[in-house]
């Protein structure tokens, strides 16, 4: 078998059950964001609701080079970035209905996932808001002497925010243990990046700041997981902060009230032929590392998990309205009374 794994482009020693697992998480998000989709248009998820079909590769190449103890920071685009975490999908789901069992409590809603137990942190609305507070993160592992490392999330219209060079410029001078992950899917909402950026490689904005920075094919799990061992290697030992740029494509709207008609149909057909999922499930096979009975048990495993999230997510309370004033830093109540 060893063999075989070397035939395997970009391997870099992973076991076999490693890369099913792989496939495994890629399909899980495909199909939860799917059926997320689906019942948004029911009316059963309500609020905003950004989905992250197509960058499956990027997302689960990147939550694999990171160790339990590190810490998350995202955007609101993060459904299967709590997934790839290892969050329970039920949670997940229940979150997104608005649910007292959901992961904050039925109170954040798709934009606002938070697990302290995983040290996911959020789930952001506000585009480049999260990036000082990495920041922040970082000094703390910092003052404290730790080794974990933070992991901060962003697309890249984030980049042309003034917070996103603050917080490299601040994490470069206190050489603060981050790995700066740039999800370039090349549109920000409808305005494709050479409208926003003046500059043309987005991972070059890190000279500016005398970091390294690196761009990866978002497409390609393997290659991903790759760079992002080496930037954690680098944020974990060497205290370098990293910019790492993923060149991907979201093969939806930029949230569920977006047809996308902004792109070409060419265009969104060039980057479906590079699908992340088939060409890593013909990968796998080539290389003899996967069976299409394997395939097929993958597949119903997810099924089996999404339709039970759903389940979990219909079946639960919504949060009491007694509870409405819970978890606030001051009581409107209060306030009123006075
Ligand atoms: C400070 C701020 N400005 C504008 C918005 C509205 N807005 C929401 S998402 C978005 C696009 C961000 O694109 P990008 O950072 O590339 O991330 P993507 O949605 O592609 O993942 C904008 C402009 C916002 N939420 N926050």
């Amino acid at each position: 078998m060893r063999a075989a794994e070397e035939t395997l482009v970009g391997w870099s020693g992973e076991s076999r059950e490693q890369l099913q697992q792989f496939l495994f998480q890629m399909i899980l998000i495909r199909e939860f964001e799917e059926k997320v989709g689906e019942q948004y248009t029911r009316a059963k998820i309500g609020g905003y609701c950004h989905l992250n079909i197509g960058e499956e590769a990027t997302i689960v190449g990147a939550f694999s080079a990171i160790r339990p103890d590190d810490y998350i920071f995202t955007s609101y685009r993060e459904h299967g970035h709590a997934l790839a975490r290892g969050i329970d999908p039920g949670a997940i789901m229940a979150e997104l209905y608005g649910k007292a069992t959901g992961v904050s409590k039925g109170r954040g809603g798709s934009m606002h996932l938070f697990d302290r137990e995983t040290r996911f942190m959020g789930g952001y609305g506000i585009v480049g808001g999260h990036l000082p507070l990495a920041v922040g993160a970082g000094l703390a592992i910092d003052y404290r002497g730790g080794d974990e490392i933070v992991l901060c999330i962003f697309g890249e219209g984030a980049t042309n925010i003034g917070a996103f060079h603050e917080s490299l410029n601040l994490a470069k001078i206190w050489r603060l243990p981050i790995v700066w992950l740039c999800v370039n899917n090349h549109y920000a909402m409808g305005s494709p990046e050479h409208k926003d950026s003046a500059a043309e490689f987005l991972y070059r904005k890190a000279l500016a700041y005398d970091m390294v920075g690196e761009r990866v094919n978002g497409m390609d799990v393997l290659a991903v997981r790759r760079a992002m061992l080496e930037a954690v290697r680098r944020a974990r030992e060497e205290r370098e902060p990293v910019l790492l740029e993923a060149d991907t494509y979201r093969y939806k709207g930029h949230s569920m009230a977006d047809p996308g008609r902004y792109r070409s149909e060419e265009e969104v057909r060039a980057w479906l032929a590079r699908d992340p999922i088939p060409a890593f499930r013909s990968q796998l096979t080539n290389a003899g590392l996967l069976t299409d009975q394997e395939y097929e048990a993958i597949v119903q495993r997810v099924r089996t998990i999404v339709e039970e999230a759903v389940e979990f997510a219909e079946n639960s309370p919504f949060p009491d309205p007694s509870t409405l004033y819970d978890y606030l830093y001051a009581s409107p109540e209060r306030q009123w009374q006075s």
